[in-house]
């Protein structure tokens, strides 16, 4: 394929999640960022609405991360992390479980969402087993839920085009929690629809099928974002908490979008006032400066697999770059950014003027539904008959066009800016997008 004039050769670089051959004949291409705009390559500003994927929460090109990783780099540039280590590392740890829920202080870091959700499934497993439970082997998600593409997350997940290539060779013993959307109860709901929270006692349902003593964890988004932002129903999680814990099995949040003040608190944990066992992070831990994730495990479990342990290696697991010097750079440098420009008390202050303006797109052509929380929105489109997911798409395109990134999944737009974002920014985003709406059938 040629590439159009100026470009690099488009043909070898082989794109994820993407749709490599329209891309190429049609491609996007980024060169700068700075605060909350990209530039294009060919150099039009564009208003991020998606803090890049879900993860650039203080903005971009921030000068204390940037120096922060240049300095690492230039003085510690690796250490291994197995058998050695680097006091950035332990400090980094310090920091993040500094930011987690009372008792939630043990972390294990990794480098990508996948990554922190394939280790927090392997740390239940490995829990049950050090208490004598070798049994509890089986991992509960949720349709609709999005935990990366490791073999854990995508047998978990339930997005079905994200399994069903690689179905024959999912992890056996998965079960699943009906997903919590519906247009005909919560459409146009702000903040946390009012119906649904029965929908988490079909967790009883599964845990009587299969009986509790073989059950690991459940492992859920506490918003899902990935599949199109589903906000939790009121007292749905609380009651996936009560089941979790009424059964002894472990309850992961996957906070790898939620974390690091999406939502106007430091986890979603703290904003819902639900503490699971674990959870999942990436993304914003180090506003994606560097490639970063971590779990966070609850103490007791910790300890129930490092203490009964006999001596040696307490939990086969780890990554050549678990704690890399230039993410534990990036890690703390953004941390206490986010601590200094008070970013998550930011975004739970601009949450009401973006529901406003997220909700003037009611009545905007073909919008089903507007959700939102914090500063996460979804905006549901009628799909085109016999081609689901094309309307999205194109308004995804004319908002680009326009100098507006969202994304889409589906016929769901949505919209996750940073946290930095002016209320005149959120205003400006929900007028493109209703402009795009008007002029797209
Ligand atoms: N868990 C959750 C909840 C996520 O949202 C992952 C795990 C995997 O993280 P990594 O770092 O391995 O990609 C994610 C990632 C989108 C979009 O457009 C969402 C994600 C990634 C890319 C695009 O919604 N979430």
């Amino acid at each position: 394929m040629n590439a159009p004039t100026g470009l690099p050769d488009l043909s070898h670089l082989w794109m994820p999640f993407t749709a490599n051959r329209q891309f190429k004949s049609q491609p996007r291409l980024l060169a700068g960022a700075k605060g909350m705009y990209y530039t294009s390559v060919d150099g039009r500003q564009i208003l991020d609405g998606t803090s890049g994927l879900w993860c650039v929460n203080a903005g971009h090109c921030r000068e204390e991360i940037a120096q922060a990783i240049a300095r690492q780099a230039g003085s510690l540039d690796y250490a291994p992390g197995f058998q050695l280590g680097h006091p950035l590392a332990f400090e980094a740890a310090s920091a993040v479980a500094g930011l987690m829920p009372q008792g939630m202080d043990r972390i294990f870091f990794t480098n990508s969402g996948s990554e922190s959700v394939d280790t927090a499934l392997k740390i239940a497993l490995a829990y049950h087993r050090a208490r004598g439970d070798a049994q509890r082997t089986r991992l509960i998600g949720r349709e609709r839920g999005y935990h990366g593409v490791g073999f854990g997350g995508i047998s978990v997940g339930g997005i079905s085009p994200n399994r069903k290539t690689f179905s024959g060779a999912l992890l056996p013993a998965v079960d699943h929690l009906p997903h919590t959307h519906s247009l005909e109860h919560n459409a146009f709901s702000k903040g946390q629809p009012a119906w649904g929270a029965h929908l988490a006692d079909d967790l009883e349902r599964i845990v009587a099928l299969h009986d509790p003593s073989t059950i690991a964890a459940v492992i859920v988004e506490p918003m899902a974002g990935s599949t199109g932002v589903l906000v939790p129903p009121q007292g749905y999680l609380e009651r996936l908490r009560e089941i979790t814990a009424k059964y002894g099995i472990l309850l992961i949040f996957d906070e790898v979008i939620t974390g690091y003040g999406r939502l106007g608190a430091a986890t979603a944990s703290e904003f819902f006032g639900v503490t699971p066992d674990l959870i999942t992070m990436a993304k914003g831990i180090s506003n994606a400066a560097v490639p970063a994730g971590a779990v966070a495990v609850r103490r007791e479990v910790h300890d129930a697999i490092v203490n009964g342990a006999q001596g040696g290696i307490e939990f086969f697991h780890g990554y050549t770059y678990s704690a890399h010097p230039l993410a534990a750079a990036a890690i703390l440098a953004t941390l206490d950014l986010y601590r200094r420009e008070q970013l998550f008390t930011r975004a739970r202050t601009l949450a009401p003027a973006f529901e406003a303006a997220a909700h003037t797109l009611k009545g905007a052509p073909n919008v089903i539904d507007v959700r939102n929380i914090g500063l996460v929105a979804g905006i549901e489109l009628a799909p085109r008959d016999g081609a689901p997911g094309a309307r999205a798409a194109e308004a995804f395109q004319k908002c680009f066009d326009s100098g507006l990134m969202v994304r889409y999944t589906g016929d769901t737009l949505a919209v996750s800016p940073p946290l930095i974002i002016e209320e005149s920014q959120i205003a400006e985003m929900f007028q493109s997008i209703g402009k795009v709406l008007k002029e797209i059938a």
